[in-house]
Parts: structure tokens; sequence; C-alpha cells
């Protein structure tokens, strides 16, 4: 039975799991059913599924739905076994998989400052402090993560790559790149999958 996953093409958590039934070749099981959504203005669809109204929520025919793109992909990854949080690096995945969350979160946290708060309540230092953690993020995929960014496939390099392009999307000029050659590098390589291709927003 087909389970329906709220979707927009926008949003690096539900990238992710798009990116992920791509790669588990589980498309033809789930319909990605496209909502517009906001914190402000909050898609019905999105809120019959997820309490929160927030986005991706899968919708089960035979059970609840399941929000949080972490739990939804651990999920599809166990019911189909397909190996993508291996258990001799549980740890370590999913530790890099929260990394590229964490950008998520603060990339996302922007977006919303600058676009739904009005001019006159900008405040600069907020997204500054935003920024910082991401900065932080990326320099530990740098420092301490490219072995695993670098190993067979795994949900924390989905992750990764999915926050990586968001902040090409709506936070280019910020040069995330700088000083972060190794981790460009697998980025340029990694966005090159057909399941990354397939799934970048316009
Ligand atoms: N922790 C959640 C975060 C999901 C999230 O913040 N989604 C955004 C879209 S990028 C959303 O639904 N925003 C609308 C809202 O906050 O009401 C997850 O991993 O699924």
């Amino acid at each position: 039975m087909t389970m329906q996953l709220i979707t927009a093409a926008a949003s690096p958590f539900v990238r992710k799991v798009r990116v992920l039934i791509r790669e588990t070749d589980q498309l033809g099981d789930v319909e990605e059913v496209f909502v517009t959504t906001m914190p402000t203005a909050v898609d019905p669809i999105a809120k019959a599924a997820n309490p929160t109204g927030r986005i991706p929520a899968l919708v089960r025919p035979d059970g609840p739905a399941l929000y949080d793109s972490r739990v939804i992909t651990r999920f599809l990854d166990a019911r189909v076994n397909a190996g993508l949080y291996p258990e001799r690096d549980l740890w370590d995945v999913l530790t890099l998989e929260a990394t590229g969350e964490e950008i998520m979160t603060s990339t996302v946290a922007m977006s919303y400052e600058g676009r739904l708060r009005p001019d006159d309540k900008q405040w600069d230092g907020w997204l500054d402090a935003q920024w910082d953690k991401v900065l932080g993020g990326i320099g530990a995929l740098q420092a301490r993560w490219m072995a695993h960014l670098n190993a067979p496939l795994n949900m924390g390099q989905i992750g990764v790559a999915c926050a990586l392009a968001y902040i090409d999307l709506r936070h280019d000029h910020r040069n995330w790149r700088q000083g972060h050659d190794s981790v460009a590098a697998w980025y340029e390589e990694f966005s090159k999958r057909p399941s990354m291709v397939d799934t970048q927003p316009e």
C-alpha cells in the first residue's frame, strides 16, 4: 500500500527522506505530496499528519503517521534493510547525521528570520550567531568526519549533503566553501548522485 510523504521541494529535512527513498528504490511505495507550509501559515495537510505542522511527515495506511526526518529515515531504512545505519558504525553515523541536522536547524531558522520577520525587527547578531553554529558544524566535518563522508553510503552522508545544498540554495553569499576544501570537494562529487540531482529544488 502506498504511503504519503508530506513534502516541500526546498526543505532540507524533507530532502533527506526523498534522497533515501531514491537510493533505496522505494519510490513506488511512497507518494510525494507537495505542500507549502511555514511557521506562520501551517498547511492543513501537514498539520493533519504532524501535530506541530512541520514536515516531513510520513502518512502510513497501516499505522500512525511518522514525523521528524530522523524517525522517518530510520523507518524507511529498516523497512527494506537498506543498511544506511550500519550497526558497527551506528553512533558515528547518527552523530554525522545530527551534524547535518544541526546545520539545517540553524540555516532554516536564518531563512525564516529573513523572510518572515518584518524588516524593522531583523536582528543581525542573532543571524550571525546561527551562522557561527553552521561554521562549527562544517569545521567539524572538515576536521573529524572526512573518513566517514568517504565511506560507503550511509545516512549521515545524505544528511550532510542535503544541509550543504540548502546553504547553496538560501545562504550562498556566506561562502561556506572557504576554508573547507575537503568538504567542498566531497560535496561536489556527492551532489552528482542521481538521487541528489532528482531532488534538486528549482
Ligand atoms: N526536526 C524536524 C524539523 C522539520 C522542520 O523544521 N521542517 C520545516 C521545513 S524545512 C517546517 O516544517 N517548517 C514549518 C513550521 O515550522 O511550521 C525534522 O527533522 O523533521
